[in-house]
């Protein structure tokens, strides 16, 4: 066993893992030597081959709009029933994506557990607990919802799901959990890293894992088999996120699509998400902002703007049926490098805190399904709506931006229903200024 996995690494350019496992004790080396010789090297030498090439030729995407397009309030009703029967016959479950750690909001444990509040306790987790209840609640049945957790974030979640689902209202067994797998970091001569003797450096896949976990676990002949049509997945970032939308899911049912993305229009063009395109086959897919060419430098006098300007808010639906063929088909997502900064151990087995990027990190997309489905489609929401992502500590796309997104949310709530403020409630003089007006 250790000579065909020495062999292996050996091929892959991994040798300095067959020297290592020599200087490991004896009854770790085979242990070592086999999850070392499991991963995809060839597929993680070709992405590392990939990067710096060309992004292949895009134009906009066809867009359509979840609302707009229809102003007829029949045919909107129409569409919206057809949204409704689904989730009426269990027919959706939904995946939200909480598998990557706060580092950019400076936050320690997962996402999720972030307070968001006004109420003490009120997580991301609970908030999105509650819009699945309501809607369980809604239409007579629970819908499933997966979490995909991470090494990094499996049991801080787990454990906020356990002590609290009872409370938010979920049903026994409504939530379940899948775990992303983990991709070796590697150095610039794409070796692995060593985060300790006999232990690689990994990371984690990248949502995109969710396919490949989705796929093995039997997760999808599961969902099959318990009839249902639309996997709908979304991020836990996004209080807002309407992964259950019955505009959205009627439109996949009337549209026979295999795969349909949310889109709000980019706020500038540097804004930081994905943007919808379609390549020279037709095909939607979405361009990651870290893999996005630059904007061409706009010549002074006219504002150039890019025409990639559809970008996705990660709130797409897709077919089940057709990811099980998918899967069947033994279909893989694409590789993403990223240099990132990645503790490991020299070549004296002394561990190093890089205060550079010193590293690349592989993980895999889940939008990268759009380009594989012949049926997909662009589906354009107001931002404000459906869009309040938590990213930074301060400012745009932070905390505090989204709290007085989610608030207009509650205030737009109660105007829709033309709801009088009841009396009881004891407003200050209008002249008296609110921490809003200042
Ligand atoms: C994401 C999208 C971007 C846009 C933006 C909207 C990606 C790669 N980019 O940017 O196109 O839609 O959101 O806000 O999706 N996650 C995992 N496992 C991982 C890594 C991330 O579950 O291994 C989750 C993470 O918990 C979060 C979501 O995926 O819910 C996106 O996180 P991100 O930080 O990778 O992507 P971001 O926010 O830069």
């Amino acid at each position: 066993m250790n000579a065909e996995a020495s062999q292996r690494l050996a091929a892959a350019g991994q040798e300095h893992l067959v020297r290592h496992a020599e200087s490991l004790p004896e009854d770790e080396r085979a242990a070592f030597l086999s999850a070392a010789a499991a991963q995809p090297w060839e597929e993680l030498s070709s992405a590392l081959d990939a990067v710096g090439s060309p992004v292949p030729e895009l134009r906009p995407p066809q867009t359509y709009s979840l609302g707009r397009q229809l102003n007829q309030h029949e045919e909107r009703k129409r569409i919206r029933n057809l949204g409704q029967g689904l989730l009426a016959g269990g027919r959706v479950a939904t995946l939200l994506l909480a598998g990557g750690q706060g580092t950019r909001l400076g936050y320690a444990g997962p996402k999720g557990n972030v307070e968001f509040g006004p109420d003490e306790g009120r997580t991301l987790y609970r908030i999105h607990a509650e819009r699945i209840v309501a809607a369980s609640e809604k239409y007579g049945r629970p819908v499933p919802l997966y979490v995909l957790v991470s090494a990094a974030t499996e049991e801080a979640t787990r454990a906020a799901f356990d002590e609290n689902s009872e409370a938010w209202g979920l049903q026994p067994g409504q939530v379940r959990f899948l775990v992303q797998g983990t991709l070796p970091a590697l150095d610039d001569d794409g070796r692995a890293l060593l985060a300790a003797p006999g232990q690689l450096a990994l990371a984690p896949d990248g949502h995109g894992g969710a396919f490949e976990t989705v796929a093995s676990a039997g997760v999808l002949s599961e969902l099959r088999d318990r009839g249902v049509d639309v996997l709908t997945t979304y991020q836990v970032d996004n209080p807002l996120g309407r992964s259950l939308d019955p505009l959205m899911l009627g439109w996949m049912v009337e549209r026979r699509l295999q795969a349909i993305g949310k889109a709000v229009r980019k706020a500038t063009p540097d804004e930081k998400v994905g943007v919808f395109a379609r390549d020279l086959k037709g095909r939607t897919r979405i361009v990651e902002y870290s893999e996005l060419p630059p904007p061409p430098e706009p010549t002074p006098g006219d504002a150039v703007e890019s025409p990639l300007m559809m970008g996705s808010i990660a709130i797409h639906g897709f077919s089940v049926r057709w990811l099980h063929d998918l899967a069947q088909a033994g279909q893989h997502l694409p590789l993403h490098a990223a240099r990132k900064k990645v503790p490991h151990l020299d070549e004296s087995g002394n561990r190093v805190e890089p205060s550079e990027p010193n590293a690349t990190k592989l993980e895999r997309f889940i939008f990268d399904l759009f380009p594989m489905a012949e049926r997909a489609e662009v589906h354009e929401v107001k931002r404000e709506w459906e869009f309040a992502p938590v990213k930074n500590p301060e400012g745009v796309d932070s905390l505090v931006s989204s709290r007085v997104l989610v608030d207009a949310e509650v205030r737009r709530w109660h105007e829709s229903r033309r709801l009088e403020l009841p009396a009881e409630v004891r407003l200050a003089p209008r002249e008296i200024d609110g921490p809003g007006d200042a």
